[in-house]
């Protein structure tokens, strides 16, 4: 037994770290353009982006994506997910509606449905118009609307041929490193409450999105989120180490915003975690505790999207909870450093599921390599195919016994910006040279083709 027979093989990728065409044809500026024009040095003596770089040109998608989808359709990919960028299709991100921007994406589904990739559109992955963060951003009790605005323009326009949704991307990572730390777009260092204010309103923005699209798509929808969170693993698959790994997962006694239960438990549970409220004490404003608003953004959803790339290693305290287990010494790292725990999609889906009670689908997974073109003109990356070969059998055992997981999306389809670190991080399953542009399907994009064509029966 393998996967589902209908189970979704894809790739993602997001506006930003992609397009190009910043300031062509209408686009509008982000707060991400914003940021990477922003050569200042912090404090530390660095630049907001790694050697200066920015999302003007990138790997070019705008001008490329006709032969980027033949380049997938040759991956064999059934979906590409990508995000639409907010101000490339209202540059003031409400009112006058850029229509270049918005045939753009027409013209990008069009091309995805003739090579047979089933379109997954992400509505906002960090890229929040420039001329709404000056208006106060996700911290203007108006936020959700304008975003409800936008919604409509692209399901009016795009509902008749896309059915598969996700509101938001990571909105942890956008309001935690953007609004808090102040280390991504748009560099706010909120305090409490403001910061929770500025979560609740974006979480708002996501029920209002659901209604929209529930109301005026033309084809029936099936709706989710692409989160990410803090998850743990078990050192040993020893029932109080697996309990301990669930425990630490699913933490509901914390102020720790990167605990799932801050985001899930509202949007699909309709409450936040009141032990994780209470720690906020009076700083935890009422409005987190209004009806009205808890049953907008609980608005119910078709599927959870996770990006899952690694988890923290926890093993049983001897008394029913957890302490975290140190890493085993040179435990394998990808190229960030991130530790490679394939494990985590065995258990991470497994235990949001038995909370949550949703189909999941894994919006992200993957790893920057140090990748280049071999002397044979090919990208060998080998580590590619093994992390993404263990962390998939582990995601079919899962499917195995009985956790209900609908598909997978590579992270990326494509090498893009990765954010702060600029062009020096390679996720693509797709080599970009990004001074010729040419692109190179790297070994794994066919070891990838082999793994959908036979459902992922070869694993
Ligand atoms: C994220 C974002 C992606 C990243 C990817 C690699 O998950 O942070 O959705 O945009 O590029 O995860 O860090």
């Amino acid at each position: 037994m393998s996967f589902r027979k209908d189970f979704v093989w894809g790739a993602a990728t997001a506006a930003y770290q992609i397009e190009g065409a910043a300031y062509e044809d209408g686009r509008g500026e982000s707060v991400w353009d914003v940021h990477c024009h922003d050569t200042r040095k912090n404090p530390e003596g660095k630049q907001n982006i790694l050697d200066g770089e920015t999302g003007d040109v990138s790997c070019d998608f705008y001008h490329h994506y006709e032969e980027d989808i033949q380049r997938m359709k040759n991956m064999g990919l059934k979906a590409f997910r990508f995000s639409i960028s907010w101000s490339r299709v209202l540059p003031d991100g409400t009112g006058r509606v850029n229509e270049k921007g918005l045939q753009f994406y027409s013209d990008l589904v069009d091309a995805l449905l003739e090579a047979e990739i089933e379109p997954w559109v992400t509505l906002f992955h960090w890229d929040f118009p420039q001329q709404l963060q000056i208006r106060g951003g996700w911290q203007n009790p108006e936020s959700p609307e304008w975003f409800a605005e936008y919604t409509k323009v692209i399901v009016d326009r795009l509902s008749d041929r896309v059915s598969h949704w996700m509101t938001l991307n990571e909105p942890q990572c956008h309001l935690i490193i953007g609004h808090v730390q102040g280390n991504c777009a748009p560099k706010l260092r909120l305090t409490e409450p403001e910061y929770l204010l500025a979560i609740h309103n974006h979480l708002k923005a996501h029920g209002r999105a659901v209604q929209v699209i529930r109301k005026y798509a033309k084809k029936k929808p099936e709706i989710g989120v692409a989160f990410c969170f803090g998850s743990s693993v078990p050192v040993s698959d020893q029932p109080e180490d697996v309990k301990a790994a669930r425990i630490a997962t699913l933490r509901e006694d914390t102020k720790d915003l990167w605990a799932v239960s801050w985001w899930l438990d509202p949007v699909i549970l309709g409450h936040y975690p009141e032990k994780g409220m209470e720690a906020y004490g009076e700083n935890c404003p009422e409005e987190l505790r209004n009806p009205e608003d808890l049953k907008l953004i609980s608005e119910p959803l078709d599927f959870l999207g996770i990006n899952v790339y690694q988890s923290g290693r926890v093993e049983s305290d001897g008394q029913g909870g957890y302490r975290e287990a140190k890493n085993p010494c040179g435990a394998p790292v990808t190229a960030m450093k991130w530790q490679v725990t394939p494990e985590s999609l065995y258990y991470v889906p497994k235990f949001l599921q038995e909370k949550y009670k949703l189909p999941i689908v894994i919006t992200e997974n993957g790893l920057s390599c140090p990748d280049w073109v071999f002397l044979d003109g090919k990208v060998h990356d080998p580590m590619r195919i093994d992390f993404m070969h263990r962390y998939l059998s582990c995601l079919k055992k899962a499917a195995e016994e009985g956790t209900d997981i609908r598909g997978y999306f590579a992270w990326s389809a494509i090498d893009n910006m990765e954010w702060n670190n600029g062009y020096t991080e390679r996720f693509g399953l797709i080599y970009v040279d990004y001074t010729t542009q040419k692109r190179i399907l790297k070994d794994s994009a066919y070891w990838y083709r082999e793994v959908i064509g036979s459902n992922g029966e070869n694993l």
